[in-house]
């Protein structure tokens, strides 16, 4: 009875195979990669094609891949994004993310196939999935192939899959096909170094300072800043950090959230960045890392996946922070719209989400690291729902702290995106005329020659990178939802609309000079600029800026109300005895 049973399924499946036409070719799912000969003579590094014919261990190892689901009606929650609309979960469900019936037509068509399914997401945006690289090569139609990339080989997808005709316009796209493609952290060498007194390497006070945040009432408390980073930084080295910063926070407010199953790296200096320095500049508040075990693409969606499956019950997450990004013209168009649709989903439920701009300039190269690639500018930084991050060097006086110049570091990423129209949001004074999403909206220091104190491994280090930036802004941010939640406001969320009506009021300082050269295309200037955005954030100033008073909220502080009401008591009974005596 069982044989005949398996008999039946293996019979289906081969018929099934067989019998699928994949009409719909998903080009957007891969980007093409050259012969090696083809490469050298473009000239630019990028992939290359090593061997064109997979060994049949090759064959046979496992690839991890999502198929993402479209979005409906997706013009439509933009613009409401855009107005700073928030979006119950509920009516997502109901208006925005993909329907249950095209879920399920995708998920039985992929169990068909004899795929394992490894995660569903409770948005229905992408359903992931692993099997046999000669398993999706005949199920989605694609050649895979031996692929070198930035010194390592990987078995990569060298044509874009189909899908059967029923099925396309369910489906976006079929990511990580090109496992190669990935993006890379946004951190400058590490340099040891230990504390010293105002000037670099600057602790969280120090930068607090510089941007007008050491005054501020508030220190994050009840907020959370989620993290999404391959790895878990050491809590020695966390314990470490606060006390050489004298930083009062706590163990107990980090929170270790493993995304993907399997042994997680070592820590090397990003994750530690992270979480050093949101945990100190909102040291009242609480930090959630979600940990991927590595930056592929398809980890990371399953990490955003986990964040908004968590917010419903993680109210006081409404930051994240993310210090990592590739360059536009290297990434896959489907993986950067599917990101598209989890950041519009963070976006409608009030999440703020930084994303670092990048350590390349304007032209930032395969490896992000230097400006040998194109004009670009990475992704996710380039999404209108994210507040990209770029980066200033800055320098202080040794006595009081005090800010003596703040300059474009010459490795903020910067310019106009191929991918996302620019939001009606994104005017104001120096913004350039066209058509595209502009990077990046703010800046804070990111030169590692002007850098970070970290400790990781129990050393002091200087680091830089726009990877530092980052998670300094959602610090800030945190104070803000704090000052917000005081006044019974809902978190600021999607920041754009909320802070470039803000540019010229003088709560930004404005970058004036340098470039994010060498050979960088653009020059900071008066006003928004394509190296440092609307500029350095002047939190005594923005602060009240993104904190109006309510209108629901009283226009007294509570004492003065409760005076008032004995007041008017006293009063009333004054009153009450005249009348009894007259
Ligand atoms: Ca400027």
């Amino acid at each position: 009875m069982l044989l005949v049973l398996l008999a039946g399924l293996a019979a289906f499946g081969l018929r099934g195979a067989n019998a699928d036409d994949n009409g719909a070719r998903l080009s957007g799912s891969v980007r093409e990669i050259p012969e090696a000969a083809a490469a050298l003579a473009a000239g630019r590094p990028q992939a290359t094609i090593v061997r064109r014919t997979l060994s049949p261990a090759e064959s046979a190892e496992t690839i991890e891949f999502e198929v993402a689901l479209n979005m409906r009606n997706f013009s439509e929650l933009q613009a409401r994004l855009n107005r700073g609309e928030r979006i119950a979960p509920e009516e997502m469900a109901a208006k925005y993310w993909p329907t249950e019936a095209d879920y399920e037509k995708v998920a039985d068509w992929l169990t068909a196939r004899g795929f394992t399914i490894t995660l569903e997401g409770s948005d229905r945006l992408a359903i992931f999935a692993r099997g046999p690289v000669g398993q999706v090569s005949r199920a989605f139609q694609a050649s895979f192939a031996r692929v070198l990339f930035e010194n390592a080989e990987y078995t990569s997808a060298v044509s874009a899959p189909s899908v059967p005709t029923a099925l396309a316009s369910a489906i976006l796209g079929v990511n990580g096909l090109q496992p190669h493609l990935r993006p890379h952290k946004h951190l400058a060498p590490l340099q040891p170094a230990s504390t010293t007194g105002n000037g670099p390497p600057f602790l969280p006070g120090q930068i607090a300072h510089a941007y007008n945040a050491d005054a501020l009432a508030a220190t994050g408390s009840a907020q959370k800043i989620g993290i999404v980073i391959d790895t878990f930084p050491a809590t020695s080295d966390l314990t470490s950090f606060w006390s050489a910063c004298g930083v009062s926070q706590s163990l107990s407010r980090m929170e270790f959230i493993q995304v993907v199953s399997g042994t997680l790296p070592a820590p090397s200096g990003e994750e530690t960045l992270d979480v050093e320095w949101s945990s100190s500049i909102a040291s009242g508040g609480g930090v959630r890392v979600y940990a991927t075990k590595d930056l592929s693409y398809v980890h990371i969606d399953q990490a955003y996946e986990k964040i908004i499956s968590d917010l419903p019950g993680q109210p006081e997450l409404q930051e994240v922070s993310l210090s990592y990004g590739l360059g536009e013209t290297y990434a896959a168009s489907s993986q950067v719209q599917t990101d598209a649709q989890y950041f519009a989903s963070l976006a409608s439920a009030g999440v703020t989400v930084f994303v670092s701009s990048g350590d390349g300039g304007s032209s930032p190269g395969p490896s992000g690291h230097d400006h040998t690639g194109p004009v670009q500018v990475e992704t996710p930084a380039s999404d209108p729902n994210v507040t990209a991050v770029g980066g200033t060097s800055l320098y202080v006086d040794a006595g009081t702290g005090d800010v003596t110049s703040e300059t474009a570091w010459y490795g903020s990423g910067g310019g106009a995106s191929i991918y996302f129209v620019r939001p009606d949001w994104q005017t104001g004074p120096g913004v350039p005329a066209g058509t595209m999403r502009l990077v990046p909206d703010v800046a804070a220091a990111a030169d590692s020659s002007t850098g970070a104190f970290i400790v990781l491994n129990g050393h002091g280090y200087t680091v830089g990178g726009t990877s530092w930036s980052a998670p300094t802004w959602a610090g800030f941010c945190a104070l803000i939802n704090q000052a917000r939640a005081n006044a019974g406001l809902s978190p600021v969320g999607l920041l754009g609309p909320q802070i470039y009506p803000l540019l010229g009021s003088g709560v930004f300082r404005d970058i004036l000079s340098g470039s994010n050269g060498p050979g960088g295309v653009y020059d900071a200037g008066a006003g928004y600029d394509l190296c440092t955005g609307l500029g350095a954030p002047g939190m005594a100033a923005l602060l009240p800026a993104l904190v109006p008073p309510s209108e629901d909220s009283p226009a007294l502080p509570p004492w003065a109300l409760g005076l008032l009401a004995l007041l008017l008591f006293a009063l009333a009974g004054i009153s009450l005895a005249r009348k009894r005596t007259s």
